[in-house]
């Protein structure tokens, strides 16, 4: 059977411009800073996210991982967003390698209120070893998508700035976040010490992810990565498409967000299904079920052998994301096989 898969922007295939600049790509050891096609996809991220320096990383996982390492010791608290990536699925990577508190604090669909950040930044003292950063996430992937609005990071600045706490945005999908608000991304990231957004979503590159920040934040990102074994040797191979990426996917997300729009729409219209479209701003779909005897797990079984791929998210959630490898029939078809679902 042919799969129509939703499950996420990750499953996208590189295009056929990538595979020929994979293949054209000119290599050397990365390692040693000999790998000329990487240090064009740095530059290039660099410039396009407005910071001085950035770094090719294996993952989103991995870039976030070194950012927070290194604004923290351990010990440290740092304030997240409580259904965030970093704080929810990168397997307490928070706790196991930086060694850090995690204080999560609720939010507006991923919003976190600036009076309520500055009620959890703990001082050092006696009982606690102090905040000393706050992570913020945009979009948010598990608020559908959402987008964070610059006025929140404004606010967010000027209180790290009156602690003197980092901010590190991971920004795996920032660029859905500005082409859906028509701004540039430099308006979210000159906000923020440190910025993590990955080629490998909806910009279909096949492996990897962009940190970026200061000159200096950047030198010392380069031997963490080393530290955990992200330091690859003639990674030209797949940089290059990471440059096709950057150069030629970012606005076309936008078709991404139509059609998320219009899944969010009908799947409004199926009763047994919980969702308001208004939610949808970028390319993630999330929506409950609602009817007795079914939950996301089996829910996204029975979409499985009709041909629909989607990820259930909690007991009760269910996540579509658009991306280049799906289209309006695709979608067409998904909301089928709800309704035969739900209907039956
Ligand atoms: N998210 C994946 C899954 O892990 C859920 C997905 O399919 O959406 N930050 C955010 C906001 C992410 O959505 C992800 C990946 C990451 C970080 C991690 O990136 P990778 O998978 O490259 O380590």
């Amino acid at each position: 059977m042919k799969f129509s898969d939703f499950r996420s922007d990750t499953v996208t295939k590189p295009t056929e411009k990538m595979r020929k600049a994979m293949y054209e790509a000119e290599v050397g050891d990365d390692v040693l800073g000999d790998d000329p096609t990487v240090k064009k996809l740095e530059e290039l991220a660099a410039e396009k996210i407005g910071k001085d320096s950035a770094l090719f990383v294996p993952s989103g996982s991995m870039g976030n991982a070194i950012c927070v390492k290194l604004w923290t010791k351990e010990g440290d608290e740092i304030i997240l967003e409580e259904r965030c990536h970093i704080y929810n699925i990168e397997l307490g990577n928070l706790s196991i390698l930086s060694r850090v508190l995690p204080r999560p604090i609720s939010s507006k669909r991923g919003e976190m209120s600036p009076a309520e950040i500055e009620k959890a930044i703990r001082k050092k003292g006696l009982t606690s070893n102090g905040t000393s950063l706050i992570c913020l996430e945009n979009t948010h992937n598990f608020w559908s998508g959402a987008i964070i609005s610059v006025e929140n990071f404004k606010e967010i600045r000027k209180i790290a700035d009156k602690h003197n706490l980092k901010v590190h945005l991971d920004g795996a999908r920032i660029f859905n976040a500005s082409i859906a608000k028509k701004i540039p991304v430099t308006e979210w990231t000159s906000l923020v010490d440190s910025v993590m957004f990955c080629l490998s979503k909806g910009l279909s590159a096949p492996i990897g992810s962009i940190i970026a920040g200061s000159r200096e934040f950047i030198e010392e990102a380069w031997r963490i990565r080393k530290l955990l074994g992200g330091g690859m040797r003639q990674v030209g191979v797949i940089a290059s498409a990471g440059i096709v990426a950057l150069k030629e996917m970012i606005d076309r997300l936008e078709e991404d967000h139509i059609l998320a729009k219009k899944l969010a729409k009908g799947l409004a219209e199926i009763k047994g299904i919980e969702i308001n479209p208004e939610d949808v701003e970028t390319n993630i779909v999330i929506f409950k079920i609602r009817k007795n005897g079914l939950n996301a797990n089996n829910f996204v079984e029975m979409l499985r052998e009709k041909g629909i791929l989607a990820l259930s998210i909690s007991e009760d959630e269910l996540r579509f994301c658009t991306h280049k490898d799906v289209n309006e029939k695709d979608a067409e078809r998904a909301l089928k096989a709800c309704k035969e679902i739900l209907y039956a």
